[in-house]
Order: structure tokens, then sequence, then C-alpha cells
């Protein structure tokens, strides 16, 4: 299973290590195309590839991925537009987020087909819901 996560670079980094950990869960269930997210030391990346280079490789990877799995707690501008574009594509969506950090997610998330949103508070619920939104999209 190719599994595309989502989860803010520039709109900031505060929750990288969550996203470190929920990456490293989401590796048991095949391949997450997209480990740099909870890379902790992105800043030099950011140094040598272009901003057409990036769009370009994620677009492919999200046209490429089973899952699209996002973490929306950090609002950000590249997550919500890979959101739409997962969408347009028929992906299997899931948007997490913790909401003691953010009340509520964007009706433009929240209200688009096909997206299923969950809130949690630790991340061994997050690994819970992951399993659960897996196990469910497989059997379809
Ligand atoms: C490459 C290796 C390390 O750093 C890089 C360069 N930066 C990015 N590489 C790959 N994907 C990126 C990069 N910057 C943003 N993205 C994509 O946009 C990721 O898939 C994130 O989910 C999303 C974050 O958007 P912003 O607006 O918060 O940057």
């Amino acid at each position: 299973m190719k599994i595309y996560f989502a989860g803010s670079i520039r709109g900031g980094r505060q929750d990288s290590e969550i996203y470190k950990q929920l990456i490293e869960y989401l590796k048991k269930y095949g391949e997450v195309l997209t480990e740099h997210v909870g890379d902790d030391n992105l800043s030099q990346g950011e140094i040598n590839f272009t901003d057409k280079c990036i769009h370009d490789w994620d677009l492919e990877w999200i046209i490429g991925c089973d899952v699209f799995i996002a973490e929306v707690t950090r609002p950000s501008l590249g997550v919500g537009y890979e959101i739409r574009t997962a969408i347009e594509m028929n992906k299997r969506i899931l948007c997490i987020y913790r909401p003691k950090e953010l009340k509520r997610v964007s009706a433009m998330i929240a209200g688009a087909p096909g997206v299923k949103i969950a809130s949690y508070s630790k991340i061994e619920e997050a690994k819970e819901i992951i399993d659960s939104f897996i196990t469910q999209t497989s059997l379809r």
C-alpha cells in the first residue's frame, strides 16, 4: 500500500515530531511516500529543490497513492491544496486534528465530499483512528 502523509512545512514545523511518529506507525501498512514531512532537518532539503520540483513530485506521489492521510492541526496552504487535489483524484482521505489546538477544521475541508475527519488528543488515539480507517478502506 502506498500512503501519502501530508503535514505542515512552511505553515509551521511545530508538529513535526507528531508527524514523525505517525509516519513511523504508518510504515506497518506499506510505503510512506512523504517521509520527509516528519524530517526535523527539512530546511536543508528546502535549499536544494525548486518550488516547481517540489510541487511536481508531490503531485505525482498523490496520483500514485492508495490512501491520503493529513494531520491538519497546524493550518497549511500546501496541505489544503493537497487535500483538494486528492479529492479530485477520488483518493481515500483521512484528516486528523487535535481539537485542543484547532477548534474546528475549515468548512472547505470538513464539508468536502469523501473526506473523513477525526479528532484525537493522544498519539495512541490517532493510531487507532488510522487503524480503523485503513481496515475499512481496505475492505471497500
Ligand atoms: C525536500 C526534502 C526535504 O525538504 C524538501 C523540500 N520541501 C518539500 N518537499 C516535499 N514536499 C513538500 C515540501 N514543502 C511542502 N511540501 C508538501 O506540501 C508536503 O507534502 C506537505 O504535505 C505540504 C506542506 O505545505 P506547506 O504550505 O505547509 O509548506
